[in-house]
């Protein structure tokens, strides 16, 4: 194997520059520890050497972290504990050498990148989109154990650096500067210069002055009241906001806490049997999975063979500018810097429209994600009209109108004679059939779907939904522009419901069923989160619109047939005005925009008494059993084209926990044999819609899997 370090000195300053040959990234495997190890001692031994730089020669990338491949081969905790201790012993003799050491970091320093980082003496960072800085370690259902729960914290204070392990969310580079992560932010093209200007400064007795964290911060950290009113806060919201599902943040919190209480030494020590014991876990496992579907979607055009180029989406035509195509309009200048041209019925539509998407790009001005000059050069990209004024240059046009399907062909027939030969359409219907919406075009071929979810600034998945007439041009144009958007994409085959809605179809239905039932939206929600869903099922309808639900299980029934009958109260509920959130009136009650406790009046309308009679055994294998199943069988008709793209869309789409690993993963663990025996109970006590599909009862039999084994 080639080396991936270069080492040379020069005016008494020592070159380390990384580039790990035939890898995208660099990381730190095996060989790279032993290799960074010698490259080390050579430079602690040399005697004309004052001070080093270590600087990555590999676009993009600083270092993106331990090897998280070698995770994945652990067969057991000691294993574990060998591998972290090596890693710690690295980052130690980095923090010992005894002649400074300045990190010139560009691209992404994540991980045990940023652990190496933080035992350099100075770091220096250039201002570009790519330098991203952070510990996402938990993540990957670990914790930081190369330092990173000891350095950060004595660096920036306990508090920021616990919001920055306990998230996982790396930070950019100018943000890294604000907290006091790295201490020079220079423009890319003088990132050496200043590194090495660093370097001789250092080497010649200079001292950086720093100051950790606010004058708070500080107060609290050296103050043991202080400290542990920090960490049980913390811990408080780590539990709510995990429901105890992810231990790593949990271990993280420790791991830091007995660090500040009891010293470096004993932190690492802590650290390191944290990490021996998660890196082993289902937990890990399973997110270090969705870690690699998610990278390996970044690469899939969705197609059997070889993609053609996409066509670079500078131009958007959104017609509808309602608040999802306000929203995806939003999005798509932030991200992708596209112009967007809005189309609406009237004035007023396109005005609210405009005024939502400006917004959007105010507020993310007002948390320091937009520059004042992005903020500037992007607003002027948003604008709109009531007639197809622009969309003849839109290279992709998207329509965000309510789910009427002859609306969205009359927008169709229009959009045909207004835009030129190689627009790619897109509907965001979140069940319509696209070949449906599709008949009688002239082009049928440019037509797809494309399914954002809302809030779409935040939710990270798209559906692209190809017909059998879809072009690949036009498949590679939409998956191209979702990815500047930030999404990942999954390519979906057209089907009432497409994969996401398919699965949350039933499981909805079920959710009304059990209310009905007399079982209490509380118990319901409860059961479920408790599971690991992020919201129950009840609070979910009341976030996408009790009216959008109802129209959706209307199209669902019509094409599904009885498995997918509504239960009857939504009909009533939204003839009663409630509409969820939006209307501020909906299973909940609502008051200045803050959701308040249960309704009974809605409780009235739909029929039901909640009653604590009714057993509650079952609610969550009737929620979770009647969603697995639709998802065999949807998997089973082609809908996805494997239980990866199934899984990922599951936990992005809806929310499946992602510890269990997706819906397929999870039929996994609990064995296909006890599926078919559970949910044929279910059938015997509760109806035909639990009957197990066919594919889980063969596949049952034969011993099949979902995944490769
Ligand atoms: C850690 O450091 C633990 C320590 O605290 C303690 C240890 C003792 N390992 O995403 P991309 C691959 S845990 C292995 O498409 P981008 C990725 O799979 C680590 N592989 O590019 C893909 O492979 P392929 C903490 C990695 O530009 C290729 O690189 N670090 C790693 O969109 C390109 O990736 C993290 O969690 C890795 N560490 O995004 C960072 N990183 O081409 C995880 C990347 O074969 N990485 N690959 O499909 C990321 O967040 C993004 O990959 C990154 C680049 C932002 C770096």
């Amino acid at each position: 194997m080639t080396a991936a370090f270069t080492a040379r000195v020069e005016r008494g300053i020592a070159w380390l520059e990384l580039d790990l040959p035939a890898e995208p990234v660099n990381k730190i495997t095996r060989a790279v520890r032993q290799e960074f190890e010698r490259v080390l001692d050579k430079l602690a031994s040399d005697p004309d050497v004052r001070a080093g730089v270590l600087i990555s020669r590999k676009t993009g990338s600083f270092i993106a972290g331990a090897d998280i491949d070698e995770f994945g081969a652990l067969e057991s905790r000691e294993e574990a504990h060998a591998l972290v201790r090596s890693g710690q012993a690295l980052v130690t003799r980095l923090a010992t050498l005894g002649k400074p050491m300045v990190a010139a970091i560009s691209g992404a320093c994540l991980g045990g990148g940023l652990e190496t980082a933080l035992a350099c003496t100075y770091r220096i960072a250039a201002d570009h989109p790519k330098t991203v800085i952070g510990l996402p370690e938990v993540q990957l259902g670990i914790l930081p154990a190369a330092g990173g729960c000891q350095r950060l914290p004595r660096l920036i204070g306990a508090r920021a650096a616990l919001d920055m392990i306990l998230a996982g969310k790396p930070v950019s580079a100018r943000r890294a500067r604000r907290l006091g992560i790295v201490d020079e932010l220079v423009h890319p093209a003088i990132l050496d210069r200043v590194a090495e200007e660093a370097a001789a400064r250092l080497a010649s007795g200079w001292e950086p002055k720093r100051r950790r964290g606010g004058l708070g911060d500080v107060a609290l950290d050296d103050n043991p009241l202080g400290r542990r009113l920090v960490f049980s806060s913390a811990r408080k919201q780590v539990l709510k906001k995990t429901g105890g599902h992810y231990p790593a943040p949990l271990a993280a919190l420790q791991a830091v806490e007995h660090g500040m209480k009891h010293g470096l030494e004993a932190g690492l020590d802590l650290e390191a049997s944290l990490f021996a014991e998660l890196a082993v876990s289902p937990v890990s496992r399973n997110l270090v999975r969705i870690f690699f579907a998610t990278t390996a979607l970044k690469k899939d055009w969705g197609l059997p063979h070889e993609p053609p180029e996409p066509r670079t989406v500078d131009s958007l035509g959104i017609v509808g500018a309602g608040f999802m195509g306000a929203s995806i309009g939003a999005v798509a200048v932030m991200k992708a810097g596209a112009s967007v041209r809005f189309k609406d019925r009237d004035l007023p539509s396109v005005g609210r429209g405009l005024l939502v998407a400006r917004r959007e790009l105010a507020e993310q001005r007002e948390r320091g994600r937009l520059t004042r000059f992005e903020h500037r050069r992007l607003s002027p990209l948003l604008s709109g009209g009531v007639g197809w004024d622009g969309f003849g240059r839109a290279d992709l046009v998207i329509e965000a109108v309510f789910e009427d399907l002859g609306l969205k062909r009359q927008i169709f027939a229009d959009l045909e004679g207004q835009v030129d030969d190689e627009c790619v359409l897109a509907s965001n219907t979140s069940t319509i059939p696209i070949a449906r919406i599709a008949e009688g075009l002239r082009r049928p071929d440019r037509v797809l779907g494309m399914h954002f979810f809302s809030p779409v600034g935040k939710m990270p998945l798209l559906e692209v939904i190809v017909t059998e007439r879809t072009a690949p041009a036009a498949t590679v144009t939409a998956v191209a522009f979702g990815r500047r958007m930030g999404k990942t994409v999954i390519v979906v085959r057209d089907s009432p419901g497409f994969w996401v809605n398919r699965l949350l179809a039933p499981y909805l239905n079920e959710a009304g069923r059990l209310l009905q039932e007399g079982v209490a939206v509380e118990t319901i929600d409860r059961t479920m989160t408790k599971y690991g869903f992020p919201v129950g099922p009840i609070t979910l309808l009341d976030e996408v619109g009790l009216d959008v639900a109802l129209k959706a299980s209307t199209v669902m029934h019509a094409a599904y047939g009885d498995r997918m009958t509504p239960p009857g109260g939504l009909q009533r509920l939204t003839e009663d005005g409630r509409l969820g959130r939006k209307s501020q009136r909906g299973f909940f009650r609502y008051e200045g925009g803050k959701r308040r406790e249960v309704d009974m009046a809605a409780y009235e309308i739909v029929g039901a008494h909640p009653d604590p009679q009714v057993p509650r055994d079952d609610v969550q294998p009737r929620l979770v059993y009647i969603m697995l199943n639709e998802a065999v069988r949807a998997l089973d008709e082609g809908v996805v084209r494997n239980a990866r793209d199934g899984d990922i869309g599951a936990v992005f789409g809806i929310g499946f926990p992602a510890f269990r690993g997706g819906p397929l993963r999870y039929l996994k663990e609990v064995g296909l044999a006890q599926a078919v025996a559970t949910l044929e109970t279910l059938a015997q006590q509760y109806g035909e819609r639990f009957v197990p599909c066919e594919r889980l009862v063969s596949m049952a039999r034969t011993g099949e899997g979902f995944y490769p084994q």
